[in-house]
């Protein structure tokens, strides 16, 4: 099987974060591939994995960047595919805004779809709703794990209703 998502990130030092994103993948059996490419230190790779990705099999790319982040932006202009932003505070971060700011703010005609600061995980999820608009099997497993979520949070109601 090919990998479905491709999750790429500007620097190695993002993977605590972006590793989020692939254990969702995991767990919902979605075949994904992970590296490092940076607009910024290896352009001619940002353009080439932009340019192959949908030829190569891939439904949606999941891109995390931290600072003045362009790659999210840039491989959504180079590609059809649908492109997840995810910001990271990363040491060079001024508390993540220049991260969200610069993936958000994208002109009109270049959507990133930008997730919350260090979201890697709702970016794997929405990466997942994406592949399940044309798989049922995978839609099943998404309403099963929305229906996990409700039941925890019944749980927790009734543990503190009972404790009050
Ligand atoms: P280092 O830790 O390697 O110095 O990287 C990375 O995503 C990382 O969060 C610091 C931060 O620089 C970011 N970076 C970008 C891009 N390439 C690297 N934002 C890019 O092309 O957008």
């Amino acid at each position: 099987m090919s990998a479905k998502v491709g999750i790429i990130m500007g620097s190695k030092s993002d993977l605590n974060v972006m590793q989020d994103s692939a254990d969702i993948c995991k767990e919902f059996g979605v075949e994904f591939e992970m590296t490092v490419v940076s607009a910024h230190r290896t352009p001619e790779r940002m353009f080439t994995y932009a340019q192959d990705a949908a030829e190569k099999g891939l439904k949606v790319i999941i891109a995390g960047a931290g600072g003045a982040a362009h790659l999210p932006g840039m491989v959504a202009s180079i590609t059809t595919l649908p492109v997840i932003g995810v910001p990271v505070k990363s040491s060079n971060s001024i508390d993540g805004w220049d991260s969200i700011l610069s993936i958000l703010q994208m002109p009109n005609g270049i959507p990133v779809a930008t997730v919350a600061l260090n979201a890697a995980k709702n970016a794997g999820l929405l990466a997942v709703q994406i592949l399940a608009t044309a798989d049922e099997n995978l839609a099943q497993k998404m309403q099963a794990y929305k229906d996990d979520l409700k039941k925890k949070v019944e749980e927790s109601v009734a543990e503190m209703e009972k404790k009050s």
